[in-house]
């Protein structure tokens, strides 16, 4: 059974002017750098350019100051005007350059692959860890816009022109690594409340790492112009904890890594029967 979409909360909301909430590291490292050091900035040089302009209207126009000054040179001022910003700026760039490169930071060895191509007009996401199957993931129409007896929207798969058929289910709290590429145009994959955007362009694999901290439903859209459907192929990542994915991932037909072994017939090993699978945590229900 699908979680209800409007448990989780990485969609647009109503009313919202701030960036969606976050739910990776990033993200939220990201919204962090935006309202607690941009917009303070920007506020108050904003400000300050204002109260200097309505200083300037005020006291130096020509009724209140018929004798302007002829000074040409502050070296003082112009000290102070070229050091505060560079300052500004050095303040800025530090944590900036940072989250670049958090960014930039590959996915550990033992992260989950998962495969995102872009189709015109919808998405495949394949599992090389778990068997190389893929599910392709087409936007849900409404109501009225389907043939008798097809498969149409409704309100637990998300909201109109936002839900798919088939989501991309992942683990929750686990490293994933995600590669992008296009089967035929560019397309991007890209997801706001996860502060991930990747282009998927042909022959090509794009790769970026990302780990979702709480289980939810995250909802996207294709970032790159692809063509006439390109408003039409939406993205959504289910996270589901652990256990449930590995029961997703057999379900689909897949295998869990470590788990696909069952112990093949050793000619003549007089093994201990010690030897135990590392199976998943559990076969947990849906
Ligand atoms: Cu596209």
């Amino acid at each position: 059974m699908r979680p209800n979409y409007e448990d989780s909360v990485g969609m647009p909301k109503a009313k919202e002017v701030d960036f969606q909430e976050q739910f990776t590291e990033n993200g939220q490292y990201a919204k962090w750098i935006n309202n607690a050091i941009l917009l303070p900035i920007i506020t108050v040089i904003s400000f300050f350019v204002l109260g200097l302009l309505l200083w300037v209207i005020v006291r130096f126009n020509r009724r209140a100051n018929p004798v302007p000054s002829k000074t040409t040179h502050n070296t003082f001022i112009e000290v102070v005007w070229t050091l505060i910003p560079v300052l500004i700026l050095l303040g800025i760039a530090y944590p900036s350059l940072d989250l670049l490169a958090k960014q930039f930071k590959p996915a550990p060895a033992e992260a989950v692959t998962i495969k995102a191509t872009g189709y015109q007009w919808y998405w495949g996401y394949t599992y090389p860890d778990h068997g190389g199957f893929e599910v392709i993931s087409n936007m849900l129409k409404e109501e009225g816009d389907v043939a008798k007896g097809e498969r149409f929207r409704t309100e637990n798969d998300g909201p109109k022109l936002m839900a798919v058929d088939n989501r991309m289910v992942v683990p929750a709290g686990v490293p994933l690594r995600i590669q992008t590429t296009g089967a035929d145009v560019i397309h991007a994959f890209a997801i706001p409340s996860l502060w991930f955007k990747l282009d998927a362009v042909p022959g090509r694999l794009n790769e970026k790492s990302v780990t979702i901290t709480k289980p939810g439903v995250y909802f996207g859209q294709c970032s790159e112009l692809c063509g006439a459907r390109h408003a039409f192929m939406p993205l959504v990542v289910e996270a589901l904890p652990p256990a449930q994915f590995a029961a997703w991932v057999k379900a689909q037909g897949g295998t869990m890594p470590g788990a696909e072994k069952p112990a093949p017939a050793a000619p003549a090993a007089t093994a201990t029967p010690t030897e135990t699978v590392a199976a998943p945590a559990a076969a947990a229900t849906n």
